[in-house]
């Protein structure tokens, strides 16, 4: 393939994936993280500058694979008991109207968002298959808001280089780098096979980074921090995962 039809390929690819308003978005965020070649603005102009955004983007980290609606797994396989405790079942009871995805660190507008705040922002639904690393999967159509959309309304600050997410089970957080943040298939995800995201499933929020094993796929997210650091959480491994002996970077 050419340069000229691959750099189309991609462009067109990623406008009917993300939509003409996540362009607008992703063409900001390759700007203000440096991912924009040294000829942008003049030449080739904002295009060229989303174009070489998105390949280092995609060089780095291509597009997990989307399935038919035929591929839908019947059975899907929750991992682990929801919350048992009486703060999450309150939430639960009142259909997570008071839920909220607090997001803080190096951004320019600390925010909280509830799921109808996260509802009303552009989504996306994706149909990926969900691998744990015992040797199970399943496959689901998972329904979001891209991290990026998110992380554009709070404006993450030039010097940030990872997001990490905590959930209300205390136990499981995790961090992905800004690359994988960026990455538009990686959705705060409240949706699964045209449904409310099941309690068993994450409900109401998860993280769903298709390109990335199971366990980087936390459930239950409440807060999410922007940093250029990771010592500062919790080892300093920048995930609980490598604290009980699994990688940090568990890309697939
Ligand atoms: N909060 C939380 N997130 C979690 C887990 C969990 O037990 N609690 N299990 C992880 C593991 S090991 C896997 S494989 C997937 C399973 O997702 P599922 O329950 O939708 O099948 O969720 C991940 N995220
Ligand atoms: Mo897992």
């Amino acid at each position: 393939m050419s340069n000229l039809s691959r750099r189309k390929l991609i462009t067109t690819g990623l406008a009917a994936t993300a939509g003409a308003s996540g362009l607008a978005v992703a063409a900001r965020l390759a700007h203000r993280y440096g991912l924009i070649p040294p000829d942008h603005g003049g030449i080739y102009g904002a295009g060229e500058t989303l174009t070489y955004g998105f390949q280092r983007l995609l060089t780095r980290h291509s597009m997990a694979r989307e399935f038919p609606r035929s591929q839908i797994s019947k059975t899907p396989f929750p991992n682990g008991d929801p919350p048992q405790d009486e703060a999450f079942k309150r939430l639960q009871a009142r259909g997570f109207a008071d839920w909220r995805l607090a997001v803080d660190g190096m951004v320019a507008r600390p925010a909280s968002f509830s799921l109808a705040e996260l509802k009303s922002y552009p989504s996306r639904s994706q149909i990926t298959h969900l691998a744990c690393e015992e040797g199970w999967s399943f496959i689901a159509e998972w329904t979001g808001v891209p991290l990026f959309h998110v992380l554009d309304a709070v404006g993450v600050l030039p010097q940030a280089r990872y997001v990490v997410y905590f959930s209300i089970q205390r136990d499981w957080w995790d961090s992905v780098d800004m690359a994988d943040a960026l990455h538009p298939q990686t959705l705060v995800t409240y949706g699964m096979n045209g449904n409310e995201l099941p309690v068993g499933h994450g409900g109401p929020m998860r993280l769903r980074i298709p390109r990335q094993l199971g366990y980087k796929n936390v459930k239950y997210i409440t807060r999410l921090t922007v940093t250029d650091s990771l010592k500062g959480f919790g080892k300093g491994l920048g995930s609980a995962s490598p604290e009980g002996g699994y990688a940090w970077y568990a890309g697939i």
